[in-house]
């Protein structure tokens, strides 16, 4: 399967010589604009690895040298072909999102000097939702090194961005009706380091850069725990009208909205209209983790202001599991993180109409350190090799679930102790990948062992863009 990661569906050798990128090689394309903000992106990748400007060209027919992108209406969503020959490339999908598919296969199959094998790779994900979820409230993750992880997500074929936008620690987004969010509550982070947010402009500028790989970007405003943030910013949340103390350490389960304050309405309704307003992606997510002070009775009532604000915006909710426990509706994405909860709870929502998305904290949690000796990270959900983030089922996960409600696998990295690019890029490489092909790759086609051997020559490209990897010893790395 030479070195594609995820593995494709199928990949066929065609024989004869490779297609090599020279002075013929263009770009071809009809010209709509969807199509040619993709043909950009293939021009400017492919010119990256021989360091030689790539022309995009309108062309109705096949000329030599050409990488001809084409709309196929027989393929569903995310799916593609790649045909590569010795004088020509074609990728075809059904959409934008799935040419992109198609042109990061083509870029993983060329080495250094631009030769790729003639191959013939017909390919589909497994999941539709294929996530990475970062905390850019513990540490503020700057544009720039947002941008950095995108491309990277887009290199492994995931298609969902989840931004943890708040948390005790800061708030990490501009709300047009409650600024003094980001104007007393984003300056901090855990341990007193820098934190920062995203302007609008910023936030529409890395929708739009994400929408370029085919990566939606979901964003989280987590309540009605971890708010510290916002009770720092608003007396009116608490109950004796005053502002909390900004919080810079790392505990968990202590903040929390009152549902019986006349501002906690409002404030839920406010906040969620505007974030949602700045969403072209069809959910929210509410968070609703992890809120040790308060009876169910009146989380349930929180969770259910949350979930109606955001589908009063005309959002769909998406929530960490605990949500499971308030009211669900049809449609509702429940996302697992903890295997210590009882699953009776978990297949009652699935019989509701809830779908579930699986970020198991011993497998996906890309925060935990790797073993004993790892710098960074935490150990709460245990240690996690490459291949434990590799061996999982994501429909084995919850007993009694029915496997038709798994639509999604996601990766979660946590911040608490990751303070800048090269410790979150050293906690996700080369784990990331492994998770990506856990939600690409068919169950049937998966084995560490293939995996091990494809992503080894992968630490080239980390090498080449400068991050920092996990030299795992579990892959001979070439
Ligand atoms: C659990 S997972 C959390 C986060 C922590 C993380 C650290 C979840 C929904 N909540 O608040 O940052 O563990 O690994």
């Amino acid at each position: 399967m030479h070195a594609v990661v995820p593995r494709p569906a199928s990949l066929e050798e065609l024989g004869g010589e490779p297609y090599r990128v020279g002075p013929d090689t263009t770009v071809d394309v009809d010209g709509r604009p969807d199509l040619v903000q993709v043909a950009v992106l293939a021009a400017d990748l492919i010119g990256r690895v021989t360091g030689s400007p790539i022309p995009v060209r309108h062309a109705g027919r096949d000329e030599p040298g050409a990488v001809r992108l084409t709309i196929a209406d027989d393929l569903d969503d995310e799916a593609y072909r790649l045909t590569v020959r010795a004088r020509r490339v074609q990728i075809e999908a059904a959409r934008p999102s799935g040419l992109v598919r198609g042109l990061v296969t083509l870029r993983q199959l060329m080495d250094d000097d631009g030769a790729v094998p003639a191959v013939r790779v017909a390919d589909r994900p497994r999941f539709a939702w294929r996530g990475l979820s970062i905390d850019v409230a513990r540490h503020f993750v700057t544009v720039p090194d947002l941008k950095t992880v995108i491309a990277l997500m887009s290199h492994y074929k995931l298609n969902v961005l989840h931004l943890h936008l708040t948390d005790d620690q800061g708030w990490r987004l501009h709300v047009r009706s409650r600024p003094e969010l980001t104007r007393r509550s984003s300056a901090s982070a855990v341990g007193g380091d820098r934190g920062g947010f995203y302007s609008a402009d910023d936030y529409a500028d890395l929708v739009a850069y994400a929408a370029a790989r085919g990566v939606r970007v979901v964003p989280e405003i987590d309540v009605p725990g971890h708010v510290n943030a916002a009770t720092h910013a608003y007396g009116e949340l608490n109950p004796d009208g005053r502002p909390t103390d900004e919080y810079t350490g790392i505990e968990v389960g202590f903040s929390r909205l009152h549902a019986d304050l006349p501002a906690t309405r409002p404030f839920l309704d406010a906040v969620f209209a505007d974030v949602a307003a700045m969403t072209p992606g069809e959910y929210v997510h509410i968070g609703g983790d992890e809120v040790l002070t308060m009876d169910h009775d009146e989380y349930a009532r929180l969770v259910g202001m949350a979930a109606a604000a955001v589908r009063a915006a005309g959002k769909k909710v998406i929530g960490w599991q605990e949500i499971a426990h308030a009211a669900v509706e049809p449609g509702t994405l429940v996302q697992f993180w903890d295997p210590r909860a009882d699953p009776a709870a978990f297949v009652a929502a699935a019989r509701a109409g809830a779908r579930f998305i699986m970020s198991p904290g011993s497998h996906a949690y890309l925060d935990m350190k790797y073993d004993a000796s790892t710098a960074l990270g935490l150990e709460w959900a245990g240690h996690i090799e490459l291949r434990d983030a590799y061996d999982w089922e994501p429909t084995a996960l919850i007993d009694g679930l029915p496997a038709e409600a798994v639509v999604g696998v996601e990766a979660a990295i946590w911040t608490e102790t990751l303070r800048d690019l090269r410790a979150l890029t050293t906690m996700l490489l080369p784990r990331l990948a492994a998770v990506a092909e856990v939600a690409w790759t068919g169950a049937a086609d998966r084995s560490f062992d293939d995996f091990r051997e494809r992503v080894a020559s992968h630490a080239r490209l980390w090498e080449r863009l400068g991050l920092g990897w996990y030299a795992s010893p579990q892959v001979d790395w070439q």
